[in-house]
């Protein structure tokens, strides 16, 4: 009997292959973030969300042939895993877009639901009120055609996009995607990824998780700002990238946005930093949701790939050095 391919690959290409189909929840296993959350309309920024409203992306490569399902999981706020403020009242609408304009228009890319965010074609959306047949359940939207996003190949095929906001009520959403070709089970799309240029995600409870999120640098960055808002002091957060080792970055108190810059040198283009939350260890933090985008030296913000691009970025020493005099 052969042995199995896959013992054969050489180590440094392992990062370049595509990550087994398991990697396509939204957040993804390697993200290690427990949800997504945004908060109804009338809310307090203070809970952690600074808009009330999440733009996530689905790219379906250009050969898929099967019809697709976007399934959202708890899509209501109510019961055990969603953040109440007083009685459960609030209203979350999910909406489904496609077409021309639906990512290429430069407002559905900014970090605020302004303008025209809602660009592209609607092809579902649903409002989940404190409705507790969805509680603990996933809802299905689609299908759709393969083909029924905006090919934009920069990004992998074609770009679907779905909005997430709080039209009314003052309580926190938790809830998770996956991209699916079945209508009743989660069954990962063949080559398939999803982004945000801006992420907004509750932290884990538990002190020692460490969550993860992955901005892609194309060749044309020379610095990255980040900015993260409520961060409510809950320990560091670092970056690592292939020539760093864990820079700290500024991290926010409550309800607040603060933003640090970092300089990006040639051999971290064209890869993925891996942005680590680490919780502090002296006092539990609870319920931590946080908000988090990057821009580069244009003001442009950076997509995280849930299936970091080029796989997640191993530091390597030799690239300080040469740094060094
Ligand atoms: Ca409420
Ligand atoms: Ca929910
Ligand atoms: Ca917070």
């Amino acid at each position: 009997m052969e042995p199995l391919r896959s013992t054969l690959v050489p180590i440094t290409l392992l990062s370049l292959l595509p990550l087994p189909a398991a990697a396509q929840p939204v957040p993804a296993a390697e993200e290690n973030i427990p949800y997504l959350v945004t908060f109804g309309g009338n809310s307090a920024r203070s809970w952690g969300d600074d808009d009330f409203c999440q733009t996530f992306f689905f790219v379906v490569p250009k050969t898929t042939q099967v019809a697709l399902y976007i399934r959202v999981f708890d899509p209501e706020a109510s019961g055990t895993n969603d953040e109440a403020k007083g009685p459960f009242d609030t209203v979350t609408s999910f909406s489904v877009y496609g077409g021309k304009g639906c990512i290429s228009e430069p407002d559905a890319r900014g970090t605020e639901p302004t303008g025209k965010y809602r660009s592209g074609n609607l092809l579902a959306t649903r409002d989940f009120a404190s409705d507790a047949k969805y509680d603990q359940q996933w809802y299905t939207f689609g299908p759709f055609d393969p083909h029924a996003g905006e090919l934009m190949p920069e990004y992998g095929g074609y770009v679907l996009k779905v909005i997430a906001q709080g039209k009314s009520g003052d309580d926190g959403n938790l809830y998770r995607y996956f991209l699916s070709s079945k209508p009743d089970r989660n069954e990962a799309i063949e080559g398939g990824n999803a982004f945000t240029f801006e992420y907004s995600f509750r932290m884990h409870d538990d002190p020692k998780e460490v969550s993860h999120i992955y901005p892609y640098v194309d060749g044309r960055v020379v610095s990255v700002k980040q900015s993260n808002f409520d961060w409510d002091g809950d320990g560091l957060i670092r970056v690592v990238s292939v020539a760093k080792r864990g820079d700290l970055v500024t991290a926010s108190g409550d309800d607040t946005w603060v933003h640090s810059e970092h300089p990006i040198v040639k051999e971290e283009l064209n890869t993925s930093l891996d942005i680590r939350f680490i919780k502090r260890q002296d006092v539990a933090v609870k319920s931590n949701n946080v908000v988090f985008h990057v821009r580069n030296q244009y003001g442009e913000l950076l997509p995280f790939f849930t299936v970091p691009i080029g796989g997640i970025p191993q530091y390597k020493p030799s690239i300080i050095a040469r740094k060094q005099p």
